[in-house]
């Protein structure tokens, strides 16, 4: 007689088994169907802001590794149920793990893009899985009668486990290699910018060690978006759509886009999540079409609309307000970051960016669609969450180094970071206060233009003992950033950046 514990084990296996065949089919298909995938999405969707919000300050950008982690867990817990179910009877087992597939399924079909093909990888899943359970209990899984058959030898469950879980393992690193393979960044050549940016030097990245570098790297740009996998882009197929309250609807190709005259511009993006201090912040130079331009395509004369209603490739909606969209800012629709075309994480093959506005009220990634449509008439994912329409980016400074909590050695040495005050005519000065006394203008790196940041340092020599160092930044008005220690929800934090360091 085999014990719960070996019943509880087939079900967590045949589950596995289930899941990881879904797996390799959505790689095949839709790689965000996978069952795990689609169940983590939509939880996504569903949590409220508030617990988001937790989640995104515990777990920083692992949430989503988090959250899916969380996902099998709960999906495998439930799976050892079914194989103490299968124990009294089959079918009931059986039956617990197909109300188990539906849930993905179910999922699969909530996101707006889904056709009934996203449901497959669900469906193959649970049949994988009860016909492994069926294996692994010896039972014949025919309805009609669903009991148990003749009871395997003990040999014979070793050797069915240990196939279904090396097929388990096949399956589930196909799936994850296919995936990688057809979401992986594709270069495409873009076109010079007829209106170059202007260059720039005399950064301070050698100069002051551990300063965030003057143009950050694609690959350490942060990354934040609702997506738990990347999307498949057909660049051939990809179309991007003006439509609403338009005089003509049309639809550009890539080749559309590439051929209109580009612009070059160094530009700051950051999170609206991102806490005083915190990381969700880069500046990169980006190539891409004038959005006045690429609206002119479908004329917007005589618009009704208030805001630009951004679909990805997905559904997922961003919100933009038209007004300071058109305002003559250098808003566009990027299709190159930092001299490449944009990387599969960051948009491709084609993004929003409009400076001086939180990049979620602006950076539509993976763009498909642009609707010109009023705020009352329809609400993008964030707003139907509660965040703020109207968000400009706010003048912030952080302190990159010495880092937070450091442990110096005593003497000379330097304080430096980066500050940002988008739109406003960039950074005209930075202060730096030690030990709550007074501030003390730091020291300037290149100016990067309207836009972009602006890095600072300030020679100090370090006495022994704990000091606390903080920072402000001051806009191209001589507005001083604020100190009212703000939370990001809705609008965006504010406040200084102060760290401690202890010199011994
Ligand atoms: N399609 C899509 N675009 C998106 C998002 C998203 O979830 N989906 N997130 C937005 C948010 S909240 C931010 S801060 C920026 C981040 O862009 P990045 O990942 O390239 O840094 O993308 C924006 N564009
Ligand atoms: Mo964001």
């Amino acid at each position: 007689m085999r014990t719960r514990l070996t019943y509880a084990g087939l079900g967590v296996l045949s589950t596995l088994v289930g899941v990881a065949a879904g797996h390799l089919v959505a790689s095949l298909t839709t790689p965000s169907s996978s069952p795990v995938l689609a169940v983590g999405s939509a939880v996504v969707g569903l949590v409220p802001t508030p617990l988001a919000e937790w989640a995104i300050a515990q777990f920083g950008t692992h949430d989503k590794t988090v959250l899916v982690g969380s996902v099998l867990v709960g999906v495998l817990l439930l799976a050892a149920v079914a194989g103490l179910l299968a124990r009294r009877r089959f079918a009931y087992g059986a039956g617990l793990l197909v109300v188990l597939v539906a849930i993905p399924a179910a999922a699969a079909l909530t996101r707006r893009s889904a056709g009934i093909g996203d449901v497959l990888p669900s469906l193959v899943a649970g049949a994988a899985g009860v016909a492994a359970l069926a294996w692994l209990t010896g039972a014949r899984p025919a309805p009609a009668t669903g009991d148990e058959g003749d009871a395997p030898t003990r040999r014979g469950v070793l050797v069915a486990a240990g196939a279904l879980a090396l097929s388990a393992a096949a399956m589930g690193g196909a799936g994850r290699w296919i995936t990688a393979y057809r979401t992986r960044t594709t270069r495409v050549d873009i076109p010079a910018a007829a209106d170059a940016a202007a260059p720039t030097s005399g950064s301070l990245d050698e100069r002051v060690p551990g300063i965030s570098p003057f143009r950050t790297p694609t690959d350490r740009f942060y990354r934040i978006d609702t997506r738990l996998s990347l999307p498949v882009v057909h660049l051939d197929d990809w179309t991007l759509t003006i439509d609403g309250d338009v005089e003509r609807e049309v639809r550009l190709s890539f080749d559309d886009l590439a051929a209109m005259p580009l612009i070059e511009r160094d530009i700051l993006l950051t999170c609206v999540s991102n806490e005083v201090g915190g990381s969700y912040v880069g500046a990169a130079r980006w190539r891409g079409v004038r959005l006045t331009d690429v609206l002119a395509e479908a004329g917007i004369g005589a618009t009704g609309a208030d805001q630009i209603l951004s679909t990805d490739l997905d559904g997922m909606t961003i919100s933009t307000p038209l007004e300071l969209a058109t305002d003559g800012r250098d808003a566009m629709i990027a299709i190159g970051m930092n001299g490449r075309s944009l990387p599969q994480e960051h948009g491709f093959p084609a993004r929003m960016i409009v400076p001086g506005l939180y990049g979620f009220i602006s950076a539509c990634k993976w763009i498909s669609r642009m609707t010109l449509t009023t705020y009352a008439e329809q609400d993008a994912y964030w707003t139907q969450r509660g965040w703020a329409t109207d968000a400009p980016i706010k003048t912030s400074s952080r302190i990159d180094t010495p880092p937070s909590f450091a442990t110096m050695q005593p003497g000379r040495t330097v304080i430096g970071g980066v500050a940002w005050a988008p739109h406003r005519g960039g950074v005209q000065r930075v202060e730096v206060r030690i030990d709550g006394g007074g501030w003390q203008p730091a020291r300037l790196g290149p100016a990067g233009g309207n836009d972009y940041w602006r890095q600072w340092y300030l020679p100090w020599t370090a006495e022994s003992g704990e000091h606390s160092l903080a920072v402000r930044a001051v806009d191209g008005q001589g507005v001083v950033q604020s100190p009212a220690r703000v939370a990001p929800f809705p609008d965006g934090a504010s406040g200084f950046h102060e760290i401690s360091v202890i010199v011994a």
